[in-house]
């Protein structure tokens, strides 16, 4: 048995890039489908966009042979037996998106993997182990609020009936379970690393920041990701007049709420973070009233975990104090815990299939480590299997934004990389 080398197989540019943009086309401009500004790339997880680009992927993989299962978060798995049995070694991403991005966030990763199994089953290839491609359930937590939601399941770090509660945070009426069954993807098979086993997991994904394109370099070898924590903060106070209540008789919450923003992004500063609020209501919502109360989400990050640890601490601290002021009346502010990843480090296996592979197409030069901004369901994987991902750049580092953008060169130079670091990876 030969080695296999970088490039010996060679991924067909085109007809990824035509099916990458095709699958846009179920996407809508709005979170409810299209709206005046369609965007097209709008697939909010377990909406009937994403029910059509499943559709799409389940057909597209059993049409090369491929057994589709789908677990209890229905999070798919297609595999593709090896000439031994045993866990497969996997290429996965995700199909959902933000609700105004994802023409490459997540979609390429899977269009990728698609493409490799594709050049693997026309070149006849008999890899070792079976070789799967994966599309993991609302990774981006933009409709149910939790982040890597259906590989999380799988890791066994969010139970199944929590996860499958989760609200729509539009309308909570909609429950996760029931849209996952409304679209035909609750699964049987359990969803879980110990019932469903990968022996490896890689992951093609944009960068979705500005460190390779400021360096003018094509493929990040990705050493680790942040931890990030997220909360919905309410802020209570007393809803009273516009017009008839003094200062002093106040118990604002919107006042508040501006006080902590400016409190925690200085915070976050401080201990060289990240924090972003990205949703915000305001109750009842009435020009001449202010408000009873408001609630807003909170997203902080950090490259390590004692990080994340001191900007929790130092808010909540910040939020305390915040909460004396006031003369006759005072605001309480509520911090309900939404989700956290611990930082993580990935497999020094998987790293260096990921480097050979990417000088097997680069000068070195063009190639370098980097940490992940963003979380990932290799993030989840890595928990269970050795895990690595690799990295393109974008435009302008821009993402979760309509005008994300990639190279073509460069999506099908990161997605011969992910095909040749799994076959290194299988018969390592
Ligand atoms: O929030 C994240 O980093 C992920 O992209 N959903
Ligand atoms: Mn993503
Ligand atoms: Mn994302
Ligand atoms: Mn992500």
């Amino acid at each position: 048995r030969t080695m296999y080398t970088p490039r010996q197989l060679t991924v067909n540019g085109e007809r990824m890039m035509e099916s990458l943009h095709d699958t846009c086309k179920w996407g809508t401009g709005t979170r409810w489908g299209p709206g005046p500004n369609d965007t097209g790339m709008c697939r909010l997880t377990l909406t009937d966009s994403d029910k059509s680009v499943r559709d799409w992927f389940k057909a597209e993989m059993e049409g090369l042979g491929c057994k589709v299962s789908i677990d209890a978060m229905g999070n798919m798995f297609a595999v593709r037996p090896g000439q031994s049995a045993g866990a497969p070694t996997a290429m996965g991403s995700h199909l959902d998106t933000q609700p105004t991005g994802g023409r490459y966030d997540g979609i390429l990763g899977v269009h990728a993997a698609v493409e490799a199994m594709r050049v693997v089953v026309e070149n006849g290839v008999q890899t070792k182990y079976p070789l799967a491609v994966i599309n993991w359930t609302n990774e981006e937590g933009a409709r149910f609020p939790k982040s890597l939601h259906g590989s999380s399941v799988w890791a066994g770090t969010l139970p199944l009936d929590k996860a499958l509660a989760l609200t729509d945070v539009a309308d909570p009426t909609l429950i996760a379970g029931e849209e996952l069954a409304r679209i035909g993807y609750a699964g049987e098979m359990e969803c879980s690393a110990k019932a469903n086993p990968l022996a490896a997991h890689f992951e093609l994904h944009i960068e979705q920041g500005p460190v390779l394109p400021e360096n003018k370099q094509r493929i990040g070898v990705v050493a680790g990701g942040q931890g990030y924590k997220w909360y919905t903060i309410t802020i209570r106070g007393r809803d009273s007049h516009a017009g008839t209540t003094p200062f002093a008789y106040r118990a604002d919450p919107m006042l508040l709420a501006a006080f902590f923003l400016t409190r925690a992004h200085e915070i976050a500063r401080t201990h060289s973070g990240l924090v972003t609020t990205g949703i915000f209501h305001a109750h009842p919502g009435s020009i001449n009233t202010i408000p009873n109360n408001v609630s807003f989400s909170l997203d902080f990050r950090h490259v390590s975990d004692a990080g994340v640890a001191a900007i929790d601490k130092d808010i909540k601290a910040m939020a305390k104090e915040l909460e004396t002021q006031g003369d006759k009346y005072k605001c309480a502010i509520e911090f309900e815990p939404l989700f956290d990843a611990p930082a993580v480090q990935f497999h020094p296996a998987c790293r260096d299939a990921i480097r050979t592979a990417a000088e097997g197409s680069l000068a070195a030069a063009e190639v370098r480590d980097i940490i992940s901004g963003a979380g990932h369901d290799s993030c989840a994987t890595n928990l269970h299997c050795p895990t690595g991902m690799i990295f393109i750049p974008c435009k302008d580092g821009l993402s979760h934004n309509p005008e994300e953008y990639s190279t073509p060169e460069d999506c099908v130079l990161g997605a011969q990389v992910l095909l040749d670091a799994a076959l290194l990876f299988d018969q390592g």
